[in-house]
């Protein structure tokens, strides 16, 4: 793709200038009427600035681009007719060159500019921020609609396109047992409680709790107080032997709540011991919690971690402790796993929401 600005005295000149540097493919992406100072600025000048782009999946995304020699007439009309408006690019044969948005950038529209802003804030990195922002110019022209309006949908559109489809995020808790594994601090047992809540006040189901995390103490005491608020028993398991019989003992149980050990993802003993304890094979719900506030590089380690056990989906954490959401749609976009959950604070059980890959891309470019 390139992308230029050329100013000229009249929109036929700034067409020949498109037509000599950039060829007969070239197409205008955007044009107004600017005054050009003359004589030390004592003196100005009408003319025209035009952005053209010369590239070829733009080109082949117009599906009937009129002839050049109409269009460029056209061309001439509306620089009659109209001040500062986009103007319908005309199609001038095939070139294309190198793909770097990043050398064009200052160039774009003011609402394409305004896109590279939103995705800037996101956090998203700049390889995703490069692709989204030459999609979004590509799509922005085929339709030839370069208002805010337009280029904000599509750039809704994209992002959400880059997510994992909608039926993996809102699922809800379905199966018997429910386990959160993840690292340390990123709110496990905070989590469980919130979603155990929710189940036995808002759909009245008869729930339990287990717990594997016995390597601390007040991890135990942690989740005996939610179990006691909510009047709903626990069953702490050291071995495998004592899973299985908290699991008979809760067989007219509807769901049962598993916190596992927050413990370092680097440590791989701990996922051995979550294979050996988890009943993985008895109807079960597994989420990954992660804390939306890490950075994507630990995420994408938690999740390599993990890799063994199998992950239905992620809970995103503290969503409230971040101002972007960056690495977030990074690791769901790579990882295709949807997201059931974010949270967004620490009070039991109200901070948890579940959105669809619009919410989600709505929250991240706010
Ligand atoms: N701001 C904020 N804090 C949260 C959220 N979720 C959990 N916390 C807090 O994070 C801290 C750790 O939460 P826990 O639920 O104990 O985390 P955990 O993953 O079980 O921790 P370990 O068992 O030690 O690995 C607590 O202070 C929670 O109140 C959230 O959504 N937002
Ligand atoms: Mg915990």
């Amino acid at each position: 793709m390139k992308i230029k600005k050329f100013t000229a005295a009249s929109m036929q000149d700034a067409a020949k200038q498109i037509k000599k540097e950039l060829g007969n493919d070239a197409v205008i992406l955007h044009s107004k009427q600017v005054k050009k100072r003359k004589w030390l600025g004592l003196r100005s000048q009408q003319a025209v600035e035009v952005i053209a782009v010369l590239d070829r999946d733009v080109r082949e995304a117009r599906k009937t681009p009129p002839a050049a020699g109409e269009e460029m007439k056209k061309t001439e009309k509306t620089e009659k007719t109209e001040k500062a408006e986009p103007v319908q690019p005309p199609r001038l044969s095939d070139h294309s060159t190198s793909d770097d948005l990043a050398h064009y950038k200052e160039v774009l529209p003011e609402p394409l500019k305004k896109a590279e802003r939103l995705l800037k804030q996101a956090g998203l990195p700049d390889h995703t921020q490069n692709a989204v922002l030459s999609e979004l110019l590509r799509s922005s022209i085929a339709s030839g609609d370069l208002t805010e309006e337009n280029v904000n949908s599509k750039l809704q559109d994209l992002l959400v396109k880059k997510l994992p489809s909608a039926d993996r995020w809102q699922e809800g808790i379905q199966s018997k047992y429910v386990v959160l594994f993840g690292s340390t601090g990123a709110g496990k047992t905070t989590t469980l409680a919130k979603l155990a809540a929710s189940s036995m006040l808002t759909e009245h189901k008869k729930i339990a709790f287990m717990t594997t995390d016995t390597y601390r103490i007040a991890a135990v005491e942690q989740l005996k107080t939610y179990a006691e608020l909510l009047q709903a028993p626990l069953e702490v398991c050291y071995s495998k032997e004592e899973c299985l019989k908290a699991q008979e003992k809760f067989a007219e149980y509807d769901h049962v709540f598993i916190d596992t050990a927050g413990r370092n993802f680097k440590e791989e003993q701990y996922i051995t011991e979550l294979q050996e304890m988890i009943p993985f094979d008895s109807g079960l719900q597994s989420f990954l919690v992660l804390s939306a506030s890490a950075k994507y590089e630990d995420m994408k380690q938690v999740l390599k971690q993990f890799s063994g056990v199998p992950v239905n989906q992620f809970i995103f954490t503290k969503t409230d402790e971040t101002a972007s959401l960056g690495s977030v749609f990074q690791v769901l976009s790579e990882s295709r796993i949807g997201a059931a959950y974010l949270t967004n604070g620490q009070d039991v059980p109200e901070d948890i929401l579940s959105v669809s890959p619009k919410e989600f891309v709505r929250m991240l470019l706010t």
